[in-house]
């Protein structure tokens, strides 16, 4: 088999995704997903200018050794651009060889470990009590792990909070958006929202939290300790990961499970904070983190110090992603939980899909390849639109990590 070509797509249902398109000489061909949030025409540049013309005539079948290509080849290696684009290849060859085997791609990567993926739902609110609303609302759709955020006073917006009615989405179409940050408003209000949520709604449910990468090492230590009566199943993005030894430091003040790594794109970035067991859970994924072929050595090395993945799963990440990743939670055995933020009605129009949600479990289904396709014809009804994400200053103005 020969790819014959290849394209990319870029398409605003909603919000911009850019999805890698690979055609072969046998008539079936692949998708790959390499959105990058606020950045996706550098990834589509990459792609076009760069990649696409050294994969026309080659085996789509040589994954490992087209990654390296790509990788080592280009000399210039790591960082979100480039990690973006060879996983954006590298998603849709395992689409082909699963299409072409006539086999789901779980099947590639070891088979089923477990019957269904659990996934973690987001749970936000303006207060308190509007985010225990939102966490009632979420059990009922059958979640069992929710992520809990609130807005607290002082403060005219917080991550994680939907500034409207409406799901939260933090990129914004036109220029960046400012928001504000104390950390020390915020450090005083958490303990008391997960006091609240425990209880209201008892022992089972598994809670989660994201910090955002807000946090001194210190204060993270701080909350994580004070986090411990309620039992997070994590506590997110602690501190900026930039500084891997930092996570010493939070891990010498609590017991708080610690969750990093939507923003790594390689197993550089975190192989100190998992051969010293600083972390319990890798949110790395597949789009970023150059795709099957990379995630799977990162996972795999990561399964010999118990820490577990639990990948990204935002709306900047494509139904293509998390097609991709459903596959390979159901696969792996060092799985941990999925995260899950749908995607708006249009966005799963233009990508349609397998993958279903039932009782907090998501499957990605038996179709052969990843299951998931687009509809050229409607992407194309929804013309890319710059956005970005937000920044973020602190009360006296200083810009601070958003
Ligand atoms: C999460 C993430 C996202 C990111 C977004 C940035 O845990 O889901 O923190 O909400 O902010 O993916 O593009
Ligand atoms: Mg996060």
């Amino acid at each position: 088999m020969k790819i014959t070509n290849a394209y990319v797509n870029i398409t605003s249902p909603g919000r911009n995704f850019v999805t890698l398109k690979v055609e072969t000489d046998e008539g079936i061909y692949g998708l790959g997903d390499g959105t990058l949030n606020g950045r996706e025409l550098a990834v589509a540049s990459y792609l076009t200018e760069h990649v696409i013309p050294c994969l026309l005539g080659r085996d789509p079948f040589q994954t490992e050794d087209i990654w390296q290509y790509l990788y080592r080849g280009a000399y210039w290696r790591r960082g979100p651009v480039t990690m973006a684009a060879i996983a954006a290849v590298d998603v849709a060859l395992w689409d082909i060889k699963g299409k072409a085997l006539n086999t789901p791609v779980y099947n590639l990567l070891g088979g089923k470990s477990r019957e269904g993926v659990m996934v973690y739902g987001h749970a936000n609110g303006k207060d308190i009590e509007q985010a225990l609303d939102d966490v009632a609302r979420h059990t009922e759709m059958g979640f069992k792990a929710v992520r809990v955020q609130s807005g607290f006073a002082g403060l005219a917006s917080t991550y994680g909070v939907a500034k409207g009615a409406g799901r939260y989405e933090p990129a914004e179409r036109g220029l960046p958006t400012e928001n504000e940050w104390s950390s020390e408003l915020y450090l005083r209000h958490v303990p008391k929202l997960f006091r609240r949520v425990r209880e209201a709604f008892g022992e089972d449910l598994h809670l989660l939290h994201d910090c955002h990468h807000r946090l001194t090492p210190i204060e993270a230590g701080r909350l994580g300790k004070e986090l411990e009566p309620f039992r997070l199943f994590w506590m997110e993005d602690p501190t900026p990961a930039e500084l891997q030894e930092g996570f010493r430091v939070i891990r010498e003040h609590t017991t708080t499970p610690i969750a990093v790594g939507e923003v790594f794109n390689s197993v550089w970035d975190c192989h100190d904070l998992i051969r010293n067991q600083w972390i319990d859970y890798l949110r790395m994924t597949l789009v970023h983190g150059g795709g099957f072929t990379h995630i799977k050595k990162t996972a795999d090395f990561a399964a010999l110090y118990h820490v577990r993945t639990g990948f990204h799963g935002a709306t900047d990440l494509s139904p293509v992603t998390m097609a991709a990743a459903l596959h390979f939670d159901l696969a792996i055995h060092n799985f941990g939980i999925q995260e899950l933020m749908p995607h708006s009605v249009e966005t799963d129009a233009v990508f349609p899909h397998n993958y279903t949600f039932k009782d907090g479990l998501m499957h990605p289904g038996d179709a052969p390849g990843l299951g998931v396709d687009l509809d050229e014809t409607l992407a194309a009804k929804y013309p890319y639109q710059r956005a970005y994400l937000p920044i973020n200053r602190k009360l006296d103005g200083t810009l601070t990590d958003w």
